[in-house]
């Protein structure tokens, strides 16, 4: 591969409605894509779906296309990139900022595998034929108004697991609510980081409701408290935000802060890094899933493809258009039935609508 210009763009799609977190509110979705021109004609697009604000993790979009534009791509041109290897000796040079370097890595196996002809699952070794996934409830305005939003959605969806946003506030009540009503449901949770160790006492209640997981309680960049929380509870915590790395990962399975792992690949630092991290965990008998970040319709066709790896055995947030965006970028949709999405479907679905994309281009940046 030999880059000779690449494009950045930050795209806003609407959402159906806001998605509320123990982080705070996302009420449009602001996307930052890379498009990398190779100089046999072929172009790799590559998505990083953060956030406008740091406030999941430090990332935010302007610092991304900040550093896109002025440190990592210039480092892409007049040189030959033979293999992801390659591309991590560039990537070293820069602490952290994850979400950037992973427009880059997306753009990157999106030429390889058209190079290679072969699909993302094949060149990334996956084995799954389908995966199951999710939607992730959010928060109401209220506890009232989120008991009312999660009983509404299994009510009218029967799905066959829920998975739902707490924070201080609305937790336990919350949970009782569902428990009185759906007994059996399997059930996992998400603080997004909102509570510290004096909330202990909120999560030996939470024990009791017999919930899968309970996913990053503790601050964004924490793992010991975590440790500290596992060693007081029997739910199994699941960390999303804490790992930011690999060598975090090591961290965290060490010290027992976690018994299941959240992969996202932009918050780890790309694809290849995900997959590192799902073998990592497996040495150690820890279940991984893939999250999502309310994708476009092309970052969850790679979230798909990530899920196909043969350690992703939880089910993902593959965060599809029809639970969460009003309009899309793909020619056609990925779809889900009873909970599954089956893969060989998806292998035609790497079409943008481009007067879509035109549409949504609020920022456009061309470097050669
Ligand atoms: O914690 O998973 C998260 C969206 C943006 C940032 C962080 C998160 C999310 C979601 C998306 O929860 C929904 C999902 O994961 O299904
Ligand atoms: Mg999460």
């Amino acid at each position: 591969m030999y880059i000779t210009r690449a494009d950045i763009y930050k795209i806003v799609l609407p959402l159906q409605q806001p998605f509320r977190t123990g982080f705070g509110d996302i009420i449009d979705r602001e996307i930052v894509f890379v498009k990398l021109f190779d100089k046999s004609g072929l172009v790799g697009v590559g998505e990083s779906a953060c956030l406008t604000l740091p406030i999941y993790e430090p990332d935010f979009n302007d610092g991304i296309i900040t550093l896109l534009k002025d440190f990592l791509i210039p480092q892409l041109f007049h040189k030959e990139i033979a293999s992801i290897e390659d591309l991590e000796k560039i990537f070293v040079s820069i602490r952290g900022n994850n979400f950037a370097k992973t427009a880059i890595e997306a753009a990157f196996w999106h030429i390889v595998a058209q190079q290679q002809q072969k699909s993302l699952e094949s060149l990334w070794g996956g084995t799954k034929k389908t995966i199951p996934a999710a939607i992730s409830i959010g928060l109401g305005v209220s506890l009232e108004d989120s008991i009312r939003r999660v009983l509404e959605y299994i009510d009218i969806h029967k799905p066959q697991r829920a998975k739902i946003k707490i924070k201080p506030g609305i937790d336990i009540e919350l949970i009782q609510a569902i428990r009185e009503n759906y007994p059996h449901l399997p059930l996992q949770v998400d603080a997004n980081a909102s509570y510290t160790l004096e909330g202990v006492n909120v999560f030996q209640e939470l024990d009791k409701y017999n919930l899968l997981m309970i996913e990053q309680p503790l601050q964004f960049n924490d793992i010991l408290d975590h440790a500290i929380l596992q060693g007081k509870i029997n739910t199994p915590i699941c960390l999303d935000e804490s790992i930011s790395s690999f060598h975090l990962a090591e961290q965290a399975i060490a010290l027992k802060a976690c018994q299941i792992i959240n992969i996202k690949p932009q918050r780890v630092g790309g694809y290849w890094e995900a997959k590192k991290i799902s073998e990592l965990a497996a040495s150690h008998n820890i279940p991984v899933w893939c999250g999502g970040m309310i994708e476009s319709g092309w970052g969850q066709l790679f979230n798909c493809s990530l899920a196909s790896l043969p350690n992703f055995s939880l089910d993902n947030d593959i965060c599809l258009t029809k639970w969460y965006l009003a309009d899309d970028i793909l020619e056609e949709e990925i779809v889900e039935e009873n909970g599954i999405i089956e893969l060989s479907e998806n292998a035609k679905k790497f079409v943008i609508n481009e007067s879509k994309f035109k549409k949504y281009t609020k920022q456009k940046i061309s470097l050669t």
